[in-house]
C-alpha cells in the first residue's frame, strides 16, 4: 500500500472562534496552526482565509500573506487553496487564489451544487465547473475533485470524456455535509468502488464522522483529511487545542495499522503533482 497521504483543513470558511478558541483567523494563527499540523505528518495543508475578525474571504492578497507566512514555517509542504470560498461567493470571488504567484500545484475543485444544511446552498453548476477546469487547465494547477454525492462522481466522468478534467484524478470523497452523501460504510465503498482504477481519492467526513471515515479509508489505502475545518473535536466533547492534535491522531491510528505516513515530497508523487520544481525554485 502506498504511504498515506494526511491533508489538514485547518480553518475553513464556516467555523467559528466561539466554536473553538483555536480556529485560526489572522495571517499569524494561519501560519502557527499550518505549521503544527505539518510537524505532526500533514503533507497537504488546505487553505481557506479568514480577515482578522474570522470574516471568510477569498481574496488574493490576503491569501499571498497567509500562504507566505506557510511556506515560512513549513517550506515544502504542499499548499491547496480553495476554490469553493464561503457559500454566496461570485465565481470570481472564489478563482482569485489560482492567480497566486507562485500558482499553485492544485486547487479545490467543487463537482456539483449541495444544500449545506439551513437555508444555505453551495452552488457549483455544470458551467461553473467548467470554467474553474479550463481555467486551471491553462495554469498547470492540478484539481483535487471535491464530491460530495454519488452525481458528482457522474459529472466528473462526463467532463472526463470531454477532455475538460484529465487523468490520473485525484478526489475528495466527502461525508456528512448536511445536504451531501451521508458518513457510512455503504456510501464510503459505494464511491471508492466508483472511481477510475488510476485515480487517487482522500477522505473527508464531517464533525465525529472524521475518525471512523479516515480510519476505513486508511484500511483501503486511500488518503486523509482532518483539521478544523471538518471538525473541532479531538474526542467527544474534548476540543482540539490544534490542528497538529487532529493530525497526530490520523498518524497513530495509521500507525497502529500498519501504514507509514508520506512526506510532501513523496505525497505530490502519489497524487500526481509534477509541478514541485515550479514552486520550490525561489
Ligand atoms: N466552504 C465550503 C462552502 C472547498 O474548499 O472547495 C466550500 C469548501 C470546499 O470548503
Ligand atoms: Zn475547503
Amino acid at each position: 500500500m502506498e504511504k498515506l497521504v494526511i491533508t489538514a483543513a485547518i480553518c475553513g470558511a464556516e467555523v467559528t472562534k466561539e466554536q473553538n478558541p483555536n480556529v485560526p483567523y489572522t495571517v499569524e494563527e494561519i501560519g502557527i496552526q499550518a505549521a503544527l499540523a505539518y510537524k505532526a505528518g500533514a503533507s497537504i495543508i488546505h487553505v481557506h482565509v479568514r480577515y482578522d475578525d474570522g470574516t471568510p474571504t477569498q481574496d488574493k492578497e490576503r491569501f499571498r500573506e497567509c500562504i507566505v507566512e506557510i511556506y515560512k514555517r513549513c517550506p515544502d509542504v504542499i499548499i491547496l487553496p480553495s476554490t469553493g470560498g464561503a457559500v454566496g461567493m461570485t465565481v470570481e470571488e472564489r478563482l482569485q487564489p489560482i492567480y497566486l504567484d507562485p500558482t499553485p500545484e492544485i486547487a479545490t475543485l467543487d463537482c456539483g451544487t449541495v444544500n449545506f444544511g439551513g437555508n444555505e446552498i453551495f452552488v457549483n453548476t455544470e458551467t461553473m465547473i467548467i470554467e474553474f477546469a479550463e481555467k486551471m487547465n491553462i495554469l498547470g494547477i492540478k484539481p483535487e475533485l471535491e464530491i460530495f454525492d454519488k452525481g458528482m462522481i457522474d459529472t466528473v466522468f462526463r467532463l472526463h470524456k470531454k477532455g475538460i478534467i484529465k487523468s490520473p484524478m485525484h478526489f475528495n470523497l466527502v461525508f456528512g455535509v448536511p445536504g451531501g452523501i451521508a458518513a457510512t460504510t455503504n456510501n464510503l465503498v459505494f464511491l471508492v468502488n466508483s472511481l477510475p482504477k488510476e485515480s487517487t481519492y482522500m477522505v473527508t467526513a464531517i464533525g465525529r464522522h472524521e475518525f471512523p471515515m479516515i480510519t476505513q479509508s486508511i484500511a483501503m489505502g486511500g488518503h486523509a483529511r482532518v483539521g478544523f475545518e471538518d471538525n473541532l473535536f479531538l474526542s467527544k466533547g474534548v476540543l482540539a487545542v490544534s490542528n497538529g492534535e487532529l493530525v497526530e491522531k490520523a498518524v497513530k491510528i495509521a500507525k497502529s495499522m500498519g501504514r507509514a505516513v508520506a512526506n510532501p515530497q513523496e505525497a505530490a508523487r502519489i497524487i500526481g503533482l509534477n509541478s514541485r520544481e515550479r514552486i520550490h525554485r525561489k
